[in-house]
């Protein structure tokens, strides 16, 4: 009977942790392609640092270019070290309420989040910039190689409609070839949509294993977040 008993509590206990430790190894949706864990509780590894930039899209935001013959929007990220891998995501609406550390747009405002009615479909494309040298950011450059992109993921939560059609990608540097390896530098997320009008609030997060890594929806605001600190 005391055996039984033990017998079950140490169950419960067993359980608790594995909870415990299944709970502390979720966090942000977005995953690196390293694994962690063993057998059947080996799951993704996040990245050691994250960033995010906040959006809101409606009538008074321009679109920057055209992708496939879509209106396509920029963001611009600052990349201040070689680094082994990129993970990209983007969701529509934005789930959470920024942090002080997240690079937030002034279009967006407190209370957008969970919006059921202003969401879109996301589609991401990241692309290498042919810009190296951080005092430089401000004077422009050109797209040097297009890396990847994604239209949807099941990695990412459904959007109010139920639909999986949030997007992530990831992009592992690659040394042997230099026009995909990830350097120090410049890169590019444009952002649309095949199935609806970019419209609404959007998230839009960087994951990497190196800290400094800096978001910003123009080439401007990424000179002055990189040079000055601030916007
Ligand atoms: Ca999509």
């Amino acid at each position: 009977m005391t055996l039984k008993t033990t017998g079950k509590v140490l169950a419960v206990l067993s359980l608790s942790t594995l909870t415990a430790c299944m709970s502390t190894s979720s966090g942000p949706y977005l995953k690196s392609s390293m694994s962690e864990g063993v057998g059947p509780l080996e799951v993704r590894a996040p990245y050691a640092n994250y960033v995010n930039y906040y959006g809101y899209v409606d009538a008074s935001v321009k679109p920057e270019g055209k992708y496939k013959g879509k209106d396509t929007y920029y963001l611009y990220a600052w990349v201040p070290a070689a680094v082994d891998e990129i993970g990209i995501s983007m969701q529509s609406p934005v789930e959470s309420k920024p942090t002080e550390k997240d690079f937030v747009h002034n279009n967006f405002a407190p209370g957008m989040e969970k919006d059921k009615a202003k969401f879109f479909d996301t589609y991401i494309v990241f692309d290498r910039m042919n810009i190296i040298d951080s005092s430089k950011i401000a004077q422009g450059g050109k797209v040097l190689q297009p890396l990847g992109y994604n239209d949807d993921t099941r990695e990412l939560p459904a959007n109010p409609s139920g639909s999986y059609y949030n997007s992530l990608l990831r992009q592992t540097t690659n040394l042997s070839n230099p026009t995909e390896s990830l350097v120090r530098g410049v890169y590019r997320i444009s952002f649309t949509s095949f199935r609806s009008q970019v419209e609404g609030s959007f998230e839009a997060t960087i994951g990497t294993n190196i800290p400094g890594v800096k978001i910003a929806a123009s080439l401007e605001e990424l000179h002055k977040l990189v040079n000055t600190g601030n916007l």
